[in-house]
């Protein structure tokens, strides 16, 4: 057989997805994730104007020389537009052999090694009762696990908290899941890490005391304190015993972990915006991690996420695959996959999709007593509404952008 068509999908129901849609001369289709939030049509120009002519005649069952030959033949290695087109096609290939194979993925990975996945959601606000509410909703939705963000007294808006421009966009409907806002420029944020500092220790005290010790609760950090900072939050949340504390400094400088690790034994948790083993390397090496929190879409696919998680597994550090709704349901479809297969599974992000996304997009996963399943449908599970797809037009979006005080960019 050989892939005789090869498709870039651009649609935006609820936010910005590229979909790859691979289909072979049998007639026999399969798709891929390759939304890069706020970057989408770099990656659809990979795609299509570089990607897409190398793969019509290829044999669609060879998926590891596909993935060589796309990384080493570009010569032009890792980051995120490269990685991100790779992994839809690593998707779609992997779709496709288990369309054929007529078994779900997973089982291709080895079978289950577990009865589903647990998942953790967000809950937000801006003041303590809103976020007990919304930590009380999402119990109430079926989430064994909770992620906390709060607003931070002084600053206007916050990472992970709906801002006011999306509360009005959104007339009133909380909405405080899709960072990217749609426009023709970013929004720019204010940023305070010393209120931060204060402010955060405080809430998760509020939050055991309202909700107990034992219900799991992460926080993300999102790359905003140097380490000595970071070092100082892991510390002052010990006594909340946190799940995870995600991206508490950027990362590119792996080094920067062992001054973290040096003074807290809170759970540390990077890599979303990592694209390769090779971002990991002397992380996973030297034990300054125990969640790797790489997205199936933004890693290489299935095939080179797989190798990261493996080399985790020696060192005892778990998953965490990224699930935000910049995830495509194809891109989660994939994580819950590789999930269910690998042994060192440690915890899924879920974050719901909206309506006209799932309208879009066809999913068999299940979502049950806080578990997620792939479910059993052949490949990968999900089929896209091309026609249905066409009536949302790409919308410019853009994710916002973080000033100090004093003006200076700082990490958003
Ligand atoms: C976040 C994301 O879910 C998370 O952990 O870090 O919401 C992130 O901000 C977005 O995926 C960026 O596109
Ligand atoms: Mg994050």
């Amino acid at each position: 057989m050989s892939i005789d068509r090869a498709e870039v999908i651009v649609t935006s129901p609820d936010r910005n997805f590229v979909t790859l849609k691979l289909t072979t001369a049998d007639g026999v289709t399969g798709l891929g994730d390759a939304t890069l939030n706020g970057r989408e049509l770099a990656v659809v120009s990979y795609l299509k104007d570089h990607v897409v002519p190398l793969l019509i005649g290829r044999d669609e069952s060879r998926i590891e020389d596909t993935w060589q030959f796309l990384y080493r033949g570009a010569y032009w290695r890792r980051g995120p537009v490269t990685m991100a087109a790779i992994a839809a096609v690593d998707m779609a290939l992997w779709d496709i052999k288990g369309k054929t194979a007529n078994m779900p993925v997973y089982q291709l990975l080895g079978g289950a090694s577990r009865r589903g996945l647990l998942a953790y959601g967000h809950a937000s606000g801006k003041t303590l009762d809103e976020l007990f509410d919304s930590i009380r909703s999402h119990q109430e939705q079926g989430y064994r696990a909770i992620r906390v963000q709060t607003g931070v007294p002084g600053l206007k808006s916050i990472y992970g908290i709906a801002s006011n421009a999306t509360y009005e966009a959104n007339k009133g409907v909380r909405y405080d899941h899709e960072p990217a806002q749609r426009g023709a420029l970013p929004h720019e944020e204010d940023w305070d890490t010393r209120s931060y500092l204060r402010h955060i220790p405080t809430v998760f005290e509020a939050v055991r005391n309202e909700f107990g010790p034992e219900l799991p609760l992460l926080h993300d950090a999102h790359h905003r304190l140097t380490p000595i900072q970071a070092a100082r939050l892991g510390k002052s949340l010990e006594p909340y015993d946190l799940f995870w504390l995600e991206d508490c400094t950027p990362a590119e400088n792996q080094e920067a972990l062992r001054l973290v690790r040096r003074h807290t034994t809170t759970p540390l948790a990077i890599g979303e915006i990592f694209n390769t083993v090779w971002d990991y390397q002397q992380i996973i090496r030297e034990q300054l991690i125990d969640y790797v929190r790489s997205a199936v879409t933004h890693t290489g696919g299935i095939t080179h996420l797989k190798k990261v998680l493996d080399y985790a597994s020696q060192y005892q550090i778990k998953s965490g695959m990224h699930g935000p709704t910049d995830i495509s349901p194809v891109g989660m479809a994939a994580a819950m996959h590789l999930g269910l297969a690998i042994h060192n599974f440690g915890i899924q992000e879920y974050m719901k999709h909206g309506e006209k996304t799932d309208a879009v997009f066809e999913q068999s996963f299940t979502w049950q007593d806080g578990y997620l399943h792939p479910g059993d449908r052949p490949g990968l599970g999900v089929e896209l509404d091309v026609d249905g797809a066409g009536r949302y037009p790409y919308v410019q979006a853009y994710l916002p952008y973080n000033r100090l005080h004093d003006g200076t960019v700082h990490d958003w």
